[in-house]
């Protein structure tokens, strides 16, 4: 261009990792091959009313058939990692007992598709695909959930363990147990505020069981982690009330799983707050120092901050909330550009969300795993995929991230949601966060504009350009 514009200077350490990522359900399709069982996912999709237009993963953006083609495109970009997840169902079909090789195979091929393009692999082994026969034995609100995937883990840790060095075990058991059981906006859609939080516990002991299995198999070359969509929240006033709407808030969706992860307790603040709708009893002696693993990293997924306001004092309480417990809370509208989740843009959360997790939780090496934003991408008379708000997006975290480096946050990575257009959970394929623009019908890949970025933007960080 007629710009010319300076080379930044380095941001980020050597070694930063720079990616993409994506999960299972919501790219892979091939819903029934090679002898893979039904998840949640499968029977929500498939139940009239829960995902917008009926879509479902069946099909997805066929990446089963496709990751020769796909891992071509992040070699393209100059990825240095890309972080995808296991299926459970394709491993272990009803969630226990044998192993399906066949759904090994898929993930051994990939994986070596990736190292010989000199990508580093992130396996997640959980990224809310449960088998469905676990679920019908009430899911992660059963105890014995948790040790199934003890067992999944060591099964994924025994095959791949000697190629794939990052290892997480949950992806965002926020989402899991708060969308799964308390608003049931997601998989399995039940709205039970007491079995959310027993939700909570089976998911963070699955974590601190999966993490054993995988450290006992790998051993002290596997770089361990667990992935938080933590809520970047904010009082919306200094009042006392409303300070105690942040404390609150801020313990179910943050300190819930932070606390026994990384220090081996649960908050007793939460466990009080929660008292009416549970007696917490399923936490047995020994569980919080299971949860207590050794983890390498912490992974951040960051896309919003949230305000919160104490009650609004006409005694209100919403019968159907995400945050069990917290329905008199309310939430200001916050005066901050939307994307077309209606999700506020504001990239000063971003290293607010990090320097506190840095203060709080020692200094805790962490990865940001997830950033990005949906988007009604616009298609030029070329075929060109415009999408200048999500390279805005995109610039404006980035800078956030530095700062918090400059401020002393041991970061490591930034994995951009997601590489490719996918199935948006709830809303199908209605929702856009790719910086690869897919066409449905076709199947047929385009960089958009945010992907030639990104791609300039990694050479110049790594010092290429
Ligand atoms: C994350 N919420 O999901 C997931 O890890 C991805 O699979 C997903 O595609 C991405 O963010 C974009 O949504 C979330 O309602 C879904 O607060 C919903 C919420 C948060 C995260």
């Amino acid at each position: 261009g007629a710009t010319a514009t300076a080379v930044a200077p380095r941001r980020f350490p050597v070694g930063f990792h720079w990616g993409a990522a994506s999960s299972a359900y919501q790219i892979e399709g091939a819903w029934n091959e090679d002898g893979r069982g039904p998840s949640i996912w499968d029977t929500f999709a498939r139940t009239p009313g829960r995902v917008r237009n009926g879509d479902t993963g069946d099909v997805a953006i066929d990446h089963y058939h496709r990751y020769r083609e796909d891992v071509r495109i992040m070699a393209d970009l100059g990825l240095t990692a890309y972080r995808f997840s296991t299926a459970w169902p394709r491993i272990q079909p009803t969630g226990s007992g044998p192993v399906n090789g066949a759904g090994l195979d898929f993930y051994e091929r990939l994986v070596d598709e990736l190292l010989s393009a000199g990508i580093t692999p992130f396996l997640t082994l959980y990224h809310w695909d449960l088998p469905q026969a676990l679920e019908d034995e009430g899911g992660w609100t059963n105890r014995e959930t948790a040790l199934r995937f003890g067992d999944y883990a060591a099964h994924v840790a025994r095959r791949l363990g000697d190629r794939v060095e990052f290892w997480t075990t949950l992806n965002e058991p926020w989402c899991s147990a708060y969308l799964g059981y308390s608003s049931g906006k997601h998989a399995p859609g039940r709205v039970d505020q007491a079995a959310a939080l027993a939700a909570v516990h089976h998911l963070n002991l699955a974590h601190g069981l999966g993490a054993q299995a995988v450290r006992s198999v790998v051993g002290d070359a596997a770089q361990l982690s667990v992935t938080l969509n933590l809520c970047a929240v904010r009082a919306a006033s200094q009042s006392p009330e409303d300070l105690d709407a942040l404390r609150r808030i801020d313990g179910v969706a943050n300190r819930l799983f932070l606390d026994p992860m990384l220090r081996g307790s649960y908050p007793a603040d939460v466990l009080a707050d929660t008292a009416h709708l549970t007696d917490w009893s399923f936490i047995r002696e020994g569980d919080p120092a299971t949860i207590n693993a050794r983890l390498d990293a912490l992974g951040i997924n960051y896309y919003t901050p949230l305000t919160v306001a104490a009650p609004d004092g006409s005694g209100h309480v919403e019968a159907v909330t995400d945050h069990p417990g917290c329905g008199d809370l309310s939430f200001p509208d916050v005066d901050l550009p939307r994307t077309i989740m209606d999700w506020p843009i504001d990239a000063t959360g971003l290293h607010e969300l990090l320097m506190r997790v840095h203060r709080d939780y020692d200094g805790i090496p962490m990865v940001i795993t997830e950033n990005g934003m949906a988007n009604d991408d616009y298609i030029g008379p070329t075929g060109e995929v415009h999408d200048p708000e999500r390279i805005q997006y995109v610039s404006d975290h980035l800078d956030a991230a530095a700062r918090a480096i400059a401020d002393g946050v041991d970061l490591r990575g930034y994995f951009q949601w997601s590489l490719h257009d996918n199935f948006e959970w709830a809303y199908g394929y209605g929702k856009r966060f790719g910086i690869v623009y897919v066409d449905y019908p076709t199947q047929k890949r385009t960089l958009k504009a945010s992907a030639h970025w990104y791609r300039d933007q990694i050479a110049q960080e790594r010092g290429l350009a």
